[in-house]
């Protein structure tokens, strides 16, 4: 029995790699990426790992396939020499190396590295493709060879200005059993899928379990994507909604409390938000580093900020129409964003600013009052909001986020931002605006039977949205498809 036989994982068990090469290569990010681990140690000096480490994949509750950290190589040619002048049994080579140099310190990492690949994992060989070929790398990749184990090398390139992928392809031939391109500080999740495919070719032996891995990884990103699309009609549903209000008294100054209502109501639209947000980094795994969202975002700006409301949503025309279908029993407001007031909301409330007057002058005005700021008896209230770009704007900021998250992979450390660019021009860049009309109107629909006096809810229109933002999120999951 070869040595590539005995190690194959069977059904139940679960594969293995080993991610080994020169320190400093990215070997931690590129497993820090493949198991959506960011927490896994990654430092700009080399030496920072000096002891493997095993990082299970697990998914509804099942170990998947392990990845094992590793130091770098010290010393490979001393090593490639002895390799090269061994002379037992070829399936032992590795045990050998290990038992002869267990106890010399000048071999301690290339014992320590090598270990998890003589307990039969496989071997992915990262090297950093902007710098070029060097003897130490020829060594390392000739005792990757001579352990005989299936075998795969991944060029990470650090610098994206030099490149020598293709002096490192044509190395790379007489050594592995395939060869990919994948960078941890980019990599989305196809690119994981692609090389997970890859991988199920370094061996024929290997592949059935590798197809599992692959089968149970699109499984995975089909789930989460289902939650978050449930998160997300949730929450923008619950701001729709949401209302606040306040008895008032004959001491009560309206002005105040007008202003303190608008303001939590603001606090309370921000806060589902925010626990939206939390909920999409936590179902992609973002735990340890608050992802840093690019300085060009538009998330940037307060929810209620003129500039967001200017950005995001729907362009006059679109609402004009989408307001149509609404209809105007409703009393919707169509937003045109600046028109002189300082904040998007208070257009969105409808009179909340213009009302003064008439919740000072008339606080008994019954029902019927501008939407958004209603009297009933001595009550103040604010929201639900009539307007129905909040729905546009709210969608729009929450799959801008969703693709952020999605495309931030786990080995990335850096939080380097990009300059503003195109804020200035005037122009939409949310999702929303880009929808087809009949897009549009399914919003427009779900909008009025969310904040719609009827009692019987039409569930056929929070279906068909949830359709939809199901339908969003998978193009801009699938932007950079194969
Ligand atoms: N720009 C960029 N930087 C990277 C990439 N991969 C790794 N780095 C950076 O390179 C440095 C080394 O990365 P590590 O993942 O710690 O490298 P390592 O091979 O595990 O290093 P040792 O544990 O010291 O052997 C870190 O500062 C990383 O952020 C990449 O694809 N692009
Ligand atoms: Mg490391």
């Amino acid at each position: 029995m070869t040595l590539d036989a005995m190690a194959a994982p069977g059904p139940g068990t679960v594969p293995e790699f080993a991610v080994l090469g020169h320190p400093n290569e990215g070997k931690s990010s590129v497993v820090s990426t493949l198991t959506e681990d960011d927490q896994i140690r990654v430092s700009p000096f080399p030496g920072e790992t000096t002891v493997c480490r095993t990082y299970t994949v697990r998914m509804d509750g099942r170990d998947i396939i392990r990845f094992v950290d590793t130091p770098g190589f010290q010393v490979p040619r001393q090593t490639l020499a002895w390799f090269q002048a061994y002379q037992g049994d070829a399936g032992r080579i590795l045990d050998r190396f290990i038992e002869t140099h267990a106890s010399d310190p000048f071999f301690a990492d290339e014992c320590e590295l090598l270990a998890p690949v003589a307990r039969g994992a496989g071997i992915i060989y990262v090297v950093n493709g902007s710098r070029p070929v060097r003897d130490d790398d020829l060594a390392e990749m000739e005792i990757l060879r001579l352990t005989g184990r299936p075998r795969m090398a991944i060029i990470n390139s650090k610098d994206m200005d030099k490149d020598y992928t293709r002096t490192w392809r044509q190395e790379f031939g007489k050594y592995f059993n395939a060869v990919r391109v994948f960078n941890s500080n980019t990599a989305d999740f196809h690119e994981r899928i692609r090389m997970l495919e890859t991988l199920k070719s370094i061996d024929q032996e290997w592949e059935p379990a590798l197809t599992r891995v692959v089968q149970a990884f699109v499984q995975e990103w089909e789930k989460r994507n289902r939650l978050a699309c449930a998160y997300i009609t949730h929450a923008i549903e619950k701001s729709l909604v949401f209302s606040v209000s306040k008895k008032m008294h004959d001491t009560t100054d309206p002005v105040m409390a007008k202003e303190n209502l608008s303001t939590t109501y603001r606090k309370n639209l921000r806060d589902i938000e925010k626990s939206l947000f939390h909920h999409i980094r936590s179902l992609f795994k973002h735990t340890v580093y608050e992802v840093t969202l690019p300085e060009y975002s538009v998330l940037q700006h307060d929810l209620f900020a003129q500039k967001t409301w200017d950005l995001l949503g729907l362009t006059k025309s679109q609402l004009a129409a989408a307001g149509a279908i609404v209809g105007g029993t409703m009393g919707v407001m169509i937003d045109t964003a600046a028109h002189g007031l300082s904040f998007g909301l208070f257009t969105a409330m409808g009179g909340i600013l213009g009302a003064g007057s008439a919740v000072m002058g008339g606080r008994r005005m019954a029902e019927g009052s501008p939407a958004g700021i209603r009297l009933g008896g001595d009550r103040l209230q604010v929201g639900p909001n009539k307007n129905i770009q909040l729905l546009y704007i709210l969608l729009d900021r929450a799959l801008i986020y969703y693709s952020h998250i999605i495309k931030r992979p786990h080995g990335r450390r850096d939080t380097k931002t990009v300059q503003a660019g195109q804020d200035d021009t005037g122009k939409k860049l949310g999702f929303s605006t880009r929808m087809t009309p009949a897009q549009r109107q399914i919003c427009a629909r779900y909008f009025k039977a969310v904040t719609g006096r009827r009692l019987v809810r039409d569930k056929k229109a929070a279906l068909a949205f949830a359709v939809l933002v199901q339908t969003l999120l998978e193009e801009i999951a699938d932007q950079d498809k194969f």
